[in-house]
């Protein structure tokens, strides 16, 4: 058995460096599947019958049988390191990540002839020339180069155990513990594997228990596709080095089982593999460190740890994840103890066979967004990219980036409302790291002052066009600014407001204010100020003679967005009391910015200045309801004409799409309060969008409909954008209660602007039966309920138990 072992690990590391022939195979069925080991796919030899006992407790993913696909892995995070966790018998496997291990490098990427090329490109878009606009934009604009660099996978530890038959097998994520737990019986043995990702020692760990001693033997690899070496280091450590970019990277895995033999096995290939016989219990350390500038933790990848501290290090592991999980709590009616007691995977394919998630679903799939972003991106750290921070490729769909024509943004929605909001200072870094290139950026293309991202960036400040002329949408910054005056909005943090917020949304009017330009006589615009170059991300539409177009001016988006950002730098500069003379800037420009207009023809809000028809009705991006959401321009109340034609618009790009598509739309309902349409499509997004492991799908998987959805469960139960004139916040509780959630439910510790956090419970068709809002910060509470509004003074730490 040890000899089939040992045969097995070593023809995995012999495919793996491209050297293995068919005599290297061991001639089992998983050594076929692994010709090109590192893939989204893998194999547990063992055979494995799941155990017909359902975990306690909620807010839990479980599986009766190991991932055999990377979406099936269950994610484990500290902000820094990712782990994803396969569950395999004979076969285990982590995949690593460390979120700042990035292709690549600091680039100045500004085109030097856009500068020249921007007057021509703005007359002929103009006078609808644009074609030839297209064609000299694409020319004198683009970045170069005009891509970045991918986002990697640090890389794998696979673990190879005799245990080719295993009975009573459950995986389980446990949302309240951060801890993925695997469990199963060989040979008699009652073997259990946990592991979490430390937040305080940066590692993670994985124990390995049985309940007979000496019952542990297996073998564990460390490795990377590609760019690494693994040596030993010892008797019972690896440690892997290499560099992509200008990154020097290295992970280091030590095994620790007190009672048990720990060696260091050789092979032909080099590759060293540690083993591990006869113990009773085995503690794994896996490190992942980079010289990421600013975070470089090199120095502390072969950091020691004491297997004796375990317990400590797990309970201290606990208490930090809960401090933030725990802050909120979903309570909705639960489903049959039939239902209950399914697995994760079976209630997503009974969602996708009823048409309709259980409510336990929808909870888990809630509380599932706040796991991740807490495991994703934390205070000091990177902010979550398009995966989060959990990406096995090497060249990841989209290179993993920060996109920033709504998929970065769409990250940090649930922060705020989902009561998270120190996780979404990593965004906030990362803008400030934006302000130098992306002031470069403005300065040599558009001779602007302030600062511009286009429609993506990475972890090295790419600030420039990328991909094709969809890249030439300078209203990244813009976008992004929302964000630190939304953390604001949450927290009333005023210091925050004065010295990080103001200043990275006053540069980014300031580009803004350059940027814009007087529309010409003859033009729907004439006399505003609008865009130009200006597109719908990422729509296209029908010229008049038939031909198509995606660039044009003062694309409907763009309008809305410069109206958020000026609205919200007045209103930070009246908080403060500073900057009168820019604060009178702002009013000036916003008097001359368009309004969002409603097509005579189709009743819906115009996407372009013109009323020109899309070429995809049903386009992913429903950029022209910006003001609906995120931005709070068009609403039920002030605005109904608007929230009408924004209906009427929501109906037509209808009721599918990609998974952060069907997100976006779904927190667009709830603002029309529809929440029985919003929850259509949330059955849609956990029905034909979610992988396995509640992952969600572009597809390919990509992280933000996740967050996005967290957000819009979120805002069926209590929204908070509409902002008073005396600039306290009306917080409207159950605006867009679904039918179907509406029964019976309660929910703690939901996040309103103005920093109020409200617990409530309701039933009986959304009638609620409890209300407590705590005041934070003191000030005016403005609640709306139905029909219903009243007023409390409050004072900081108090709690309201307001009649409704
Ligand atoms: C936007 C979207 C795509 C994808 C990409 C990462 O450009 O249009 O669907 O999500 O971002």
């Amino acid at each position: 058995m040890k000899h089939m072992k040992k045969n097995h690990l070593l023809a995995i590391l012999l495919l793996l460096t491209g050297t293995a022939g068919a005599q290297n195979n061991p001639g089992n069925q998983s050594a076929s599947l692994r010709q090109t080991p590192i893939t989204a796919q893998w194999m547990d030899r063992a055979s494995v019958v799941g155990s017909t006992q359902a975990p306690e407790g909620k807010n839990l993913l479980w599986y009766k049988a190991p991932a055999t696909v990377w979406e099936e892995a269950l994610p484990l995070g500290n902000g820094r390191l990712g782990a994803m966790v396969f569950g395999g018998v004979a076969d285990e496997r982590i995949q690593l990540n460390d979120n700042t291990l990035w292709d690549g490098q600091p680039v100045n990427a500004n085109n030097p002839n856009a500068l020249e090329a921007l007057p021509e490109v703005q007359r002929l878009l103009f006078e609808d020339k644009n074609k030839e606009a297209v064609k000299l934009a694409a020319q004198t604009m683009l970045g170069n180069p005009s891509r970045v660099k991918s986002y990697q996978s640090l890389g794998e530890v696979w673990f190879d155990t005799p245990q080719m038959e295993a009975t009573d097998y459950t995986r389980q994520l446990d949302m309240n513990t951060a801890i993925a737990t695997t469990q199963y019986t060989a040979n008699g043995v009652r073997y259990k594997r946990e592991t979490f990702a430390s937040a305080a020692e940066n590692v993670i760990v994985m124990r390995i228990t049985a309940d007979k001693p000496n019952a542990i033997g297996l073998n564990i690899a460390l490795h990377r596709a590609e760019n690494a070496q693994t040596e030993a280091i010892g008797n019972n450590a690896l440690l892997m080095k290499g560099k992509v970019g200008i990154t020097n990277f290295a992970s280091h895995l030590r095994a620790e089982a007190p009672d048990g033999k720990v060696f260091i096995g050789n092979n032909s290939t080099g590759a060293p593999v540690l083993t591990v016989e006869g113990a009773s219990e085995l503690t794994v350390y896996i490190t992942g460190a980079t010289d990421y500038p600013g975070m470089d933790n090199m120095a502390e990848v072969t950091k020691h740890f004491d297997p004796k501290q375990y317990r400590q290090m797990k309970e201290a592991h606990i208490a930090q994840h809960r401090k933030y999980f725990a802050r909120v709590d979903l309570s909705l009616e639960q489903p049959s103890a039939n239902v209950a007691n399914m697995p994760t995977d079976e209630r997503l394919k009974l969602a996708k066979e009823t048409g309709k998630p259980d409510l336990g679903l929808v909870e888990t799939y809630f509380q599932f967004g706040r796991y991740l972003l807490i495991c994703s991106s934390r205070p000091g750290g990177m902010p979550a990219n398009l995966q989060g921070l959990w990406c096995w490729q090497m060249n990841a769909p989209w290179n993993a980036d920060y996109h920033t024509n709504i998929n970065f943004q769409m990250n940090y929605w649930p922060a705020g409302i989902a009561n998270l909001p120190e996780m979404q200072l990593p965004m906030i870094d990362l803008m400030d790291k934006l302000v130098a290139p992306g002031s470069l950026t403005a300065r040599q293309m558009y001779n602007a002052d302030g600062w511009v991202v286009h429609h993506l960036t990475d972890a090295w400040g790419f600030t420039a066009p990328a991909d094709g002329p969809q890249g030439i949408w300078p209203m990244g910054s813009a976008w992004l600014a929302q964000h630190p005056w939304e953390q604001y909005a949450y927290t009333g943090d005023k210091e925050f407001l004065r010295h990080r917020a103001l200043p990275l949304m006053k540069g980014a009017a300031e580009f803004i204010m350059d940027f814009l330009v007087e529309a010409p006589q003859g033009t729907a615009y004439a006399g505003m100020l609008v865009t130009n170059p200006s597109y719908s991300p990422e729509n296209s539409f029908y010229l008049p003679d038939g031909s198509v177009s995606e660039f044009t001016y003062g694309a409907t988006m763009d309008l809305q967005i410069i109206r958020d950002l000026l609205t919200n730098c007045i209103h930070a500069c009246q908080i403060l009391k500073i900057d009168k003379d820019f604060r009178r800037r702002c009013e000036q420009t916003l008097a001359r910015i368009p309004q969002t207009r409603i097509s005579p023809e189709t009743g819906r809000i115009m996407e372009w200045a013109e009323d020109y028809k899309e070429v995809d009705p049903h386009h992913r991006h429903t950029s022209h309801l910006f003001g609906l959401h995120p931005g709070n321009q068009i609403t039920v109340v002030g605005t109904p004409e608007l929230a009408e034609a924004a209906r009427k618009t929501l109906a037509a790009r209808g009721d599918d799409g990609t998974g952060w598509g069907l997100a976006w739309k779904i927190n667009m309902w709830n603002r029309l309060h529809d929440g029985d349409r919003a929850f259509r499509l949330l059955s849609v997004l956990l029905g034909q969008k979610t992988y396995p492991n509640l992952f969600d799908a572009h597809p390919p998987f990509q992280i933000d409909g996740n967050f996005g959805a967290t957000a819009a469960i979120a805002e069926m139960l209590i929204q908070s954008q509409l902002r008073k004139k005396d600039g306290s916040y009306e917080v409207e509780l159950l605006p867009s209660l679904p039918t179907a959630m509406a029964a019976k439910g309660s929910v703690k510790g939901l996040r309103a602007r103005g920093g109020f956090i409200v617990d409530m419970a309701w039933e009986a068709g959304g009638r609620l039966t409890r209300v407590s809002v705590r005041s934070e910060l003191g000030g005016k509470l403005n609640l709306r309920y139905g029909g219903k509004s009243v007023t409390y003074k409050t004072k900081p730490g108090q709690t309201i138990h307001p009649r409704l």
